[in-house]
């Protein structure tokens, strides 16, 4: 079975889209992943070790789809070799920073760099900045900033916060967003078709079912 699709009861199936969770220590990772799969803000939170595993099931067009949010650590000591095994069959990449902590937002470069070292980016990826609640205007990263990288590297910018409720729905656009740009891609089957010139190569839109050849996300 691709890792795309898993089996629910029966011959049915259920499309399943990983999305990694990356940025520095502290910007918030665990809390917005907890807020959008748990749906209020985690109080308690430590430090994440290695990674954690996060997931909630969405509907888009009545089919049910399972987003497995992985929550990676920021921290190096406990990134080491744990993560880079989670970055197989990714399928979409988060990447946060803290809007109050502008080291946070130089070190994106950084994680653009990962990404390209794990061959994600041809993957749908999203640049948010957390914790707008904190700090005033004046000493937030400024929008105008974020808005060029996040062009630069060709992806939608959020701002937001994982702590106040009144931004749940923004929370929510992030992952959403996503899983709509995963579901609507249309993986081509490609057919070699022998014509009067010799070999050449056609592309079909592909068979509904997955199937482990034509699994592949990337644009
Ligand atoms: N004010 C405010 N605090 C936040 C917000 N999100 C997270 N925090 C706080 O920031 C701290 C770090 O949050 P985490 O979610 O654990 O950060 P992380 O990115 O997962 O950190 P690592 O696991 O070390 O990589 C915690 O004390 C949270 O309570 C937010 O939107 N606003
Ligand atoms: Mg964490």
């Amino acid at each position: 079975m691709s890792d795309r699709v898993e089996a629910i009861s029966g011959l049915q199936q259920r499309k399943v889209f990983k999305i990694i969770v990356l940025g520095d220590s502290g910007v918030g990772k665990t809390c917005l992943t907890y807020r959008f799969c748990e749906g209020q803000f985690l109080d308690k939170s430590e430090a994440t070790i290695g990674v954690d595993f996060r997931e909630r099931t969405i509907k888009i067009k009545n089919e049910e789809i399972k987003l497995q949010l992985w929550d990676t650590a920021g921290q190096e000591r406990f990134r080491k070799s744990m993560v880079q095994h989670y970055y197989r069959n990714v399928h979409a990449v988060v990447i946060v920073y803290d809007v109050t902590k502008p080291e946070t937002f130089h070190s994106i470069s950084n994680w653009m760099h990962e990404i390209e070292s794990h061959s994600l980016m041809g993957a749908p990826r999203v640049l948010v900045g957390n914790k707008c609640d904190c700090g005033t205007p004046e000493s937030r990263l400024a929008t105008t900033y974020a808005v060029r990288l996040a062009d630069k590297y060709g992806m939608p910018l959020f701002e937001t916060s994982a702590l106040l409720d009144t931004e749940c729905d923004n929370v929510e656009s992030i992952f959403l967003t996503l899983a709509h740009k995963l579901y609507s891609k249309q993986p081509l089957r490609v057919m070699s078709v022998e014509g009067e010139l010799g070999p050449r190569v056609v592309t079909l839109p592909r068979h509904k079912r997955a199937s482990r050849s034509d699994t592949c996300l990337c644009s």
